[in-house]
């Protein structure tokens, strides 16, 4: 390997520029990419974990056929024989492909042209419909091309960043730490829409909590607050929009309607609409509170609108930025992997088609948009798809009624799974599995949310039988007979093509154009650097500015819309809006960002976040178990009571999986509900029952060795420095603790303690005077210690009189201070360490903690905590003082 190689993050759409090396000790260090235009050498507490994740322990490293290792050749002979058999027997939209925005625009090219334009349908669908789909509709209805117009210079550049359904500090973090600094550089004023706070109110100058749901009726009013304040931009709208009149009749609003409806008070509605109207230099960041929802795509319009009314777009520092998820979210859109797109930003109309035919030399391209992920899997349910083939996703989890999404694939005839790792809860339902390469064993490229086509570069040898995904579909695609098509050799080849067809017929029509690059070498191909496109003939940093949009008239659209009621609002029997998203430390359904014991500190456990009063009303406590119940599914989560959430609001991780506990997969719960131009599903609001779950007894368990939990009512894993951590509830006592322990934990020297009076148990079992397992029940969860101190023994070489001691009575031995929970992943820093620093030592700012402490000094992911706890511990100090 050479010194260093310039690589990408693999996780969130931000697309940070990564350099890895090897260390002394054979591993390999990964540090930010100084010269990157997305971080400048920065990277989140997840970029930073990156060399965790490199271990093969979990990886994929065969194909396999109903769960047993089979060859290449047998595999792909099967998955190409059933999907010819089936198109031949039921024709071609008897067949699917559920894709990812996580594979690379040369993955994705090749899978969306075999089955586009060779297989003959379009039912090939990505995870991105439940992530972007919004956006690219209301960029489409608004602009006529999917274009997101704004770069990352502008949150830099602007005096107000209006940040909607967003909680950039932990899904961004790198873009956050922009705007933290450029708001101390020019006092930027920040606006957060968002029913939860979040650590990203740590920057608001203020924050809306509205009404879930509430966004179109909030921009509604914000624009006839506009119009009445003359802020129209009279020539650009006169000169390059269209819409308008329609749309402010249709829209217009009072405040006094607006506070009433959003719930939020009528003061805070004016200094947010005015503050938009002072300020030129506006920039709207929006994301998954916006998108996803079942008017997400009006949402969109509803933002778009203010800026168009304004002149407000494409110019430095103003306009709508739609953040993306996923690391190539935006390559995926480029190539077409939407069932509603074609190829290269070309749509389904004759015209495209014909285009795209010739280019490909495809007899049998498909005619008309497929199914979108929900009516996919629905049509696999009731038996019209009958193969499918999922990449790079986990729809097990991540889709609505996740339930019925297992039960469409317990049917299908015929499922092939590709991904990276060797257990997920939709692997289960394969049956054919195939290795993917992993990120650092992959080539090509990506595109993040400012239009940067970024490389991705191995910098490791492929693990096992891996192969990179356009590989493996590559492969496919010859053994169907379509060898012509698909001769490609390199990741190289598979770019050369998507390029030429960017430019091919384009002429400065179509936004997306890579046209520069069509004589670029495999040389050059390696050497590419970050670039947005357009790059060629045509290429510009922002859209709009100029007027110049891609609908038919060439002008942008205002667009009317209404707000809505849910299609499934609150109720007697479900009272409580469902909120779910994510967590800073994890990635998703947890596959990669789990195996790295030091994100795993950071939230240990699937949560439901409650409003005290709720809590109070539901008899909810804080720490124990409540069981949530929808119309679609259930889960079992640990109460966290917090002033962060509306009153009838809760909000839960979408992280945990059937692989690291009991019930706690988000999907379950979610109603299959869609917004209708876009198909995004509605993942964000789906109403919910509360109630206590009562267990008999609480226990943590800490094994060096993982366990198979069964027989537990509660169970979550999560991953410390060697061993796993348990914890685990349960209805009913084993009919003897000593053995139910034995049977757990192992077998080795036991150490055994009771307490009667409290009816708590205590074990460990030691081999070689090393910890095996070890076993804590008590009757309620406060009962149970922290785990850090208990954990931090199995990394010991062997454990004193002292320390087995403080095994049994459940205190660590001698004066160890308790850390609490983790706040700062890097550095290990925990709650209470932090609590103490302020009130024992004085330390009164995030830096002063970083000096006492590191805490916060690395990735400075953990900054708006430490900035909460330092408000929190303040007030509660204060309180204490009065008192
Ligand atoms: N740490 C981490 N970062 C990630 C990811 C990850 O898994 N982990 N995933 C990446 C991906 S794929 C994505 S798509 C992005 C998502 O990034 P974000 O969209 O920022 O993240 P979410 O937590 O899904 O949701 C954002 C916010 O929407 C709010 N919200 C809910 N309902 C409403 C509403 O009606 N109106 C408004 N205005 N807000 C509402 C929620 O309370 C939440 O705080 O993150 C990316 N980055
Ligand atoms: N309730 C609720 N549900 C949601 C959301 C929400 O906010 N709330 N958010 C939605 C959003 S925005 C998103 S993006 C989705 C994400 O949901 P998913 O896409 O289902 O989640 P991931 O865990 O990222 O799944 C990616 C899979 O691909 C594998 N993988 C990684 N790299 C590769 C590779 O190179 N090749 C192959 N073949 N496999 C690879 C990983 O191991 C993993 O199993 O969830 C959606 N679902
Ligand atoms: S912000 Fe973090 S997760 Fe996102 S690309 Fe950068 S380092 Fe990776
Ligand atoms: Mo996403």
């Amino acid at each position: 390997m050479a010194d260093s190689i310039r690589t990408t993050c693999p996780y969130c759409g931000v697309g940070c520029g990564v350099l890895v090396s090897k260390d002394n000790a054979g591993g390999v260090v990964v540090k930010g990419d100084p010269d990157h235009p997305a971080n400048f050498g920065k990277l989140c507490s997840k970029g930073a974990a990156l060399g965790d994740t490199l271990g093969q322990d979990n990886r994929l490293l065969t194909p396999k056929i109903n769960h047993q290792v089979a060859t290449w050749e047998q595999a792909s002979d099967l998955v190409a024989a059933r999907f010819k058999e089936t198109v031949e027997r039921y024709g071609p939209d008897s067949v699917a492909f559920y894709v990812s925005g996580q594979l690379l625009s040369e993955d994705y090219y090749v899978a969306n042209k075999l089955i586009k334009g060779f297989i003959g349908t379009a039912n090939i669908d990505t995870n991105s419909r439940l992530c972007m789909s919004s956006s690219v509709a209301g960029h489409k209805r608004a602009f006529g091309s999917d274009t997101v117009p704004q770069t990352y210079e502008d949150l830099e550049t602007s005096d107000l960043v209006v940040l909607v359904g967003s909680n950039l500090a932990w899904c961004h973090p790198i873009l956050f730490q922009r705007l933290k600094a450029a708001k101390k550089k020019r006092g930027t004023k920040v606006v957060v829409i968002d029913p939860r706070k979040t650590a990203t109110c740590e920057i608001a100058d203020l924050h809306l909590a509205i009404k879930p749901g509430s966004d179109v009726l909030l921009f509604n009013g914000l624009l006839s607050y506009l119009d009445q304040n003359g802020a129209k931009d009279q020539s650009y709208v006169a000169a390059f929009v269209e819409g308008l009149e329609e749309t402010l009749h249709a829209t217009a609003v009072d405040i006094l309607s607006v506070a009433k409806g959003c719930d939020v008070s009528v003061a805070d509605v004016l200094a947010f609409y005015d503050g938009f109207l002072k300020t030129d230099r506006t920039l709207s960041v929006y994301s998954q509170g916006v998108n996803q929802s079942s008017q997400g795509t009006d949402k969109v319009n509803s933002i778009i609108n203010c800026h168009l009314f304004t002149g407000r777009i494409g110019r430095e520092g103003c306009g709508p930025l739609s953040v993306t998820g996923q690391p190539n979210a935006m390559g995926g859109r480029e190539v077409g992997g939407l069932a509603n797109m074609l190829a290269a930003h070309m749509d389904f109309t004759p015209d495209d088609i014909d285009r795209v035919s010739r280019f490909w030399q495809a007899q049998n391209i498909a005619k008309e948009p497929g199914k979108k992920a929900l009516d996919m899997f629905e049509a696999i349910h009731e038996g019209q798809i009958k193969a499918v083939w999922i990449m790079a996703t986990n729809p097990c989890v991540s889709l609505p009624d996740a339930g019925r999404v297992r039960e469409a694939l317990e049917k299908c005839d015929f499922v092939v799974v590709s991904d990276c790792v060797d257990h997920t809860d939709t692997m289960a339902y394969a049956d054919v599995v195939l290795p993917a390469a992993a990120w650092g064993e992959r080539n090509g490229t990506v595109t993040n949310t400012e239009r940067r086509i970024s490389r991705q570069r191995a910098f490791c040898d492929l693990a096992g039988e891996a192969r990179p995904d356009w590989k493996i579909i590559t492969q496919v695609a010859r053994k169907m007979g379509f060898e012509e098509a698909f001769p490609y050799e390199s990741s190289y080849d598979v770019f050369h093509e998507h390029v030429a067809l960017s430019a091919f017929e384009n002429q400065g029509r179509r936004d997306f154009d890579l046209s520069g690059w069509i004589d670029l070498s495999r040389a050059g191909f390696d050497e590419i650097e970050p670039t947005q496109w357009p790059v060629g003939t045509y290429a510009k940093d922002r859209f709009f500015g100029d007027g110049r949009f891609y609908t038919a008239s060439g002008k942008g659209n205002m667009v009317p819309v209404q707000p809505k009621s849910p299609v499934y609002p609150v109720t007697a029997d479900y009272p409580y809006v469902l909120n779910s998203g994510r967590i800073r430390d994890q990635w998703h359904t947890m596959t990669r960002t789990g195996l790295s014991p030091r994100l795993s500190t950071h939230v240990i456990e699937p949560y439901l976040e409650v409003h005290p009063e709720a809590a109070l009303c539901e008899g909810l406590l804080d720490g124990g178990l409540v069981e949530v119940t929808s119309n679609w599914g259930r889960a079992i989560l640990r109460v966290k009571i917090s002033e962060n959430m509306k009153r009838g609001e809760v909000f839960m991780p979408m992280h945990w999986s059937d692989e690291n506990s009991a019930e706690a997969v988000v999907g379950r719960l979610v109603n299959p509900v869609c917004d209708p131009y876009s198909g995004q599903p509605e993942s964000k609001h789906t109403p919910v029952c509360l109630k206590p779950f009562a267990a008999d007894w609480h226990a943590l368990l800490i094994v060096r060795e993982k366990l198979e939990p069964s027989g537990f009512a509660y169970w979550t894993r999560s991953l410390a420095n060697g061993c796993y951590i348990y914890d685990v509830a349960g209805v009913g006592d084993p009919s003897s603790w000593d053995d139910y322990a034995g049977v757990l934990l192992g077998q080795g020297e036991m150490l055994a303690m009771s307490d009667e009076r409290r009816g708590a148990r205590r074990y460990a079992v030691l081999c070689d005077d090393k910890p095996l397992g070890v076993m804590i029940m008590a009757r309620t969860p406060e009962g149970i210690p922290s785990r850090n101190w208990i954990a931090s023994l199995f990394a010991q070489e062997e454990l004193n009189a002292q320390d087995r001691l403080s095994l049994l009575s459940a205190k660590p031995a001698g004066k160890v201070a308790e850390k609490g929970a983790i706040v700062c992943s890097c550095f290990n820093v925990g709650l209470l360490e932090i609590q103490r620093a302020i009130v024992e030592e004085g330390r009164m700012s995030v830096e002063a903690i970083g000096v006492a402490l590191k805490a916060g000094t690395n990735c400075g992911s953990c900054q708006s905590e430490i900035q909460q706890i330092l408000e929190e511990t303040q007030t509660n100090d204060q309180k204490q003082k009065v008192a």
